[in-house]
């Protein structure tokens, strides 16, 4: 039997469980266990089933080793959350979810203190966001568990922790914090000081590619699987996975959430790249990726659960074949506002924010998915636009990953609305990305980052867009609520 890795990617919306073979400088992917997450109410705030997850996780390496031996696994996901251990290694309470806004009062705190501009040098990460760690640590310390927590583990280090019993702050995803400078790659202990968070809370830190040892005995039947530490943050195994042929790309990972933006090896911490909502987050290899989070399918997803609530069809290929009927840039919002992030009714939020700008309201589930998919194909070109002024890398072409990658609509949008070729694919590219650094830190792959690029191009699933029409319209647009 060949040799296999394990890819544990973890989503807004579900986990994945994935194999993935190497041979001849190809990587072959294969979907093993799929299982649902999302956040979960409890009176006023919202929760991750860390356990399912885990359950989930356990069950798809079970199956995975049935298929052939799997010899490593890597677990990333969705960054800023964490879990808490007690000094026995218990988990301590369900971890919250980001999009519960306890943090807002705790950013408040640390902006009355200082400026955006110094907050924003400490670590090069967006203190406009309330949902980094930063923020809910903040809020966590003043909880009467507090006191019990021996160590925070984010997300991806808490799900290798519970398989193995090792434990590590993997940089991508701690860089998602707040509390790691981008630029030294460790700790700020000017940004810990400042919101008064002990940093000997956090495991030790770790590039990825680290090797963690194997996991539980007997966990996994008749195997001997050994933990890698990968890219933690799904972002950052998506981009890695991003089958770029030189440096003058721009990448959009499209799921939930559109990240978008470029790779580079120092950030840019300038006063207008913290005006214009840029983050830089870290990538493998000594990369940070400067890049921006626009609220991106969540606004579709918003609206399909809202439909369904209601009784009422929300079929997705019915939806976007309605959206593709549609007239374009009849009504667009910023797909980079806050107002969009909570859980909510969101064609109300959506039909808002059109009346607000003196837009026609979306009369109907194609108008209304229209208007979104042309917001977001709009967010995206503006985003891209702004890297290249910011300092960041000339653009030749747009690569878009993840599962948004999969919307034709969207991608030729974005082609338009960018006047740039998109390339779309690999769809699974965090998992891929995750298991090209495992099979790297495992000596069956080798080289820097291109090299592994290069794998990912020959491993397929990919498309190409070429732009349609002007950038007219889509200056129109942007005009009306810009
Ligand atoms: C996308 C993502 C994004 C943000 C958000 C919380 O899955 O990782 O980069 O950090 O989740």
């Amino acid at each position: 039997m060949a040799t296999q890795h394990a890819a544990v990617d973890l989503g807004a919306s579900n986990g994945r469980v994935m194999i993935g073979l190497v041979a001849d400088d190809a990587v072959t992917l294969t979907e093993i266990h799929r299982f649902p997450n999302g956040g979960i109410p409890v009176g006023d705030h919202l929760y991750t089933d860390t356990l399912g997850l885990y359950a989930g996780v356990v069950e798809g390496l079970r199956r995975a080793n049935r298929v052939g031996k799997v010899c490593s696994v890597g677990v990333d996901s969705w960054g800023v959350d964490y879990g808490r251990i007690d000094v026995e290694g218990q988990l301590l309470g369900s971890p919250r979810h980001y999009r519960d806004e306890r943090t807002i009062a705790q950013q408040e705190k640390l902006r009355a203190q200082f400026t955006d501009d110094e907050l924003y040098r400490m670590t090069g990460i967006q203190p406009g966001a309330a949902y980094n760690t930063i923020y809910q640590l903040m809020d966590d310390m003043t909880s009467v568990q507090w006191p019990l927590v021996d160590q925070v583990l984010f997300t991806p280090d808490l799900v290798g922790f519970l398989l193995s019993g090792a434990r590590g702050a993997e940089a991508t995803i701690a860089s998602t914090s707040q509390l790691l400078d981008a630029a030294t790659r460790q700790w700020s202990p000017e940004m810990a000081r400042a919101a008064r968070i002990p940093l000997e809370i956090f495991a030790e830190l770790q590039e990825p590619g680290t090797r963690r040892g194997r996991l539980r005995p007997g966990l996994i039947e008749g195997s001997e699987i050994e933990l890698v530490a990968v890219g933690g943050h799904d972002t950052a195994s998506a981009v890695a996975a991003t089958p770029a042929v030189d440096e003058h790309f721009a990448f959009i990972s499209c799921g939930t959430w559109s990240v978008v933006g470029a790779e580079l090896l120092e950030p840019i911490k300038s006063s207008e790249a913290l005006a214009a909502g840029y983050t830089n987050e870290l990538g493998i290899d000594g990369t940070v990726r400067f890049n921006r989070n626009l609220t991106g399918l969540w606004l579709l997803q918003e609206c399909q659960r809202a439909w369904q609530e209601a009784g009422e069809d929300a079929n997705l290929f019915d939806l976007l074949d309605a959206a593709a009927r549609s007239k374009e840039l009849v009504s667009v919002v910023d797909a980079g506002s806050e107002v969009f992030l909570a859980r909510g009714d969101m064609p109300s939020l959506i039909a808002e924010e059109c009346r607000r700008t003196g837009q026609p309201v979306p009369q109907d589930k194609g108008a209304m998915v229209r208007c979104v998919l042309d917001s977001l194909a709009l967010a995206h070109a503006r985003t891209i636009r702004a890297i290249q002024e910011l300092g960041g890398p000339e653009v030749h072409a747009v690569h878009i990953v993840g599962g948004g990658c999969q919307n034709e609509l969207l991608c030729q949008l974005t082609a338009d609305a960018c006047q740039l070729p998109v390339v779309a694919g690999p769809v699974e590219a965090a998992a891929l990305g995750n298991i090209i650094v495992q099979a790297r830190a495992m000596g069956e792959l080798d080289g820097d980052r291109a090299a592994l690029r290069k794998v990912i191009a020959n491993s397929g699933g990919v498309i190409r867009y070429e732009p349609h029409g002007s950038a007219r319209p889509w200056d129109e647009a942007a005009s009306r609520i810009f």
